[in-house]
């Protein structure tokens, strides 16, 4: 009887087992699986992780805080409020690409960090040396790829593209930007050594177009340059010294895009152009011949 009464015993505490962990593990798998639809099944796009937990979304295209807000609200959301460390745990391990800033949710109101709702942002999470504009109050917050998930003040009003636009052409005049590649540049036809070429490019803050990227390649073949009556060439940055291809700076070419025939290695003194006709592709100058410039501007946001 008393093996029984064991037995039983035993069975009821397995039942209760049961009864008490089953329909919890059941509900919280429901609450999971309900979330993840609510996140990603309703709007494409979203993720879902559980861990934080958090939904969200992360788009490329560049927009001003405003545009942003709607685009967020137009799939029922807002912008990313870093508000735990969880949440900016996990965005430190995204890995966002492109050259794009991507926004999340904080601004500047009279010196002060705040939420979009108006919240005061009392844990911040800068990267060394931002925010970099203290003088100005048109701020927002964003992630700038390469600094893993640590905070940039950003302009609010203005795309980073337009942003970067102002920098290149609006602060000095005859520069391009082109924001494919992204790169600033600017094309004079006057005659121009290497060394002249050098320090007029200077004068602007620039330097000597650097072709250090298959798309700025890209981009100078598909530039129209112009013959005129003193010049055929354009001088873009490189020398050789001591049989060794390098930048101006000193830094070795690694990836060079001679034209058929190039470099002729006819001079003692060697530097590259882009040769009208050419088609981008390069030619091998001499320093001291006169040619046209192409400059580059770098693009520092901070
Ligand atoms: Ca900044
Ligand atoms: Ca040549």
């Amino acid at each position: 009887m008393a093996g029984i009464g064991k037995q039983i015993n035993t069975m009821l505490s397995r039942v209760e087992v049961n009864a008490s962990h089953c329909p919890q593990l059941t509900r919280d798998l429901q609450i999971t699986q309900y979330a993840q639809y609510l996140c990603n099944g309703k709007n494409p796009g979203y993720i879902y992780n559980e861990a934080v937990p958090l939904c969200y979304k992360i788009d490329s295209d560049p927009r001003t805080v405003v545009e942003s807000v709607s685009f967020c609200g137009e799939s029922g959301g807002h912008l990313l409020q870093i508000d735990t460390d969880r949440k900016q745990k996990l965005v430190e391990n995204l890995r966002l690409e492109g050259t794009a800033t991507h926004r999340i949710d904080g601004i500047k109101i009279g010196g002060k960090w705040k939420f979009l709702d108006g919240t005061p942002i009392t844990q911040v999470y800068w990267y060394p040396g931002e925010p970099g504009r203290t003088d100005l109050d048109d701020l927002s917050i964003g992630l700038r790829v390469g600094h893993h998930g640590k905070w940039d003040d950003i302009f609010a009003t203005a795309s980073q593209g337009k942003y970067a636009q102002y920098l290149c052409s609006g602060k000095s005049p005859g520069y391009i930007y082109n924001e494919t590649v992204p790169v600033c540049y600017k094309i004079d036809s006057d005659p121009r050594t290497l060394v002249e070429a050098v320090s007029f490019c200077g004068e602007s803050g620039g330097h000597l177009l650097q072709i250090d990227t298959e798309r700025k390649q890209i981009l100078v073949e598909i530039f129209r340059l112009e013959e005129t009556e003193s010049i055929l060439k354009y001088r873009i940055d490189g020398k050789k010294i001591g049989g060794k291809w390098t930048f101006v700076d000193g830094t070795p070419i690694t990836q060079f895009y001679w034209y058929p025939g190039e470099p002729a290695d006819n001079f003692i003194d060697s530097s590259i152009g882009l040769r009208v006709g050419y088609h981008g592709k390069w030619d091998d100058v001499s320093a001291t011949y006169l040619h046209g410039t192409i400059c580059e501007k770098d693009i520092r946001f901070n």
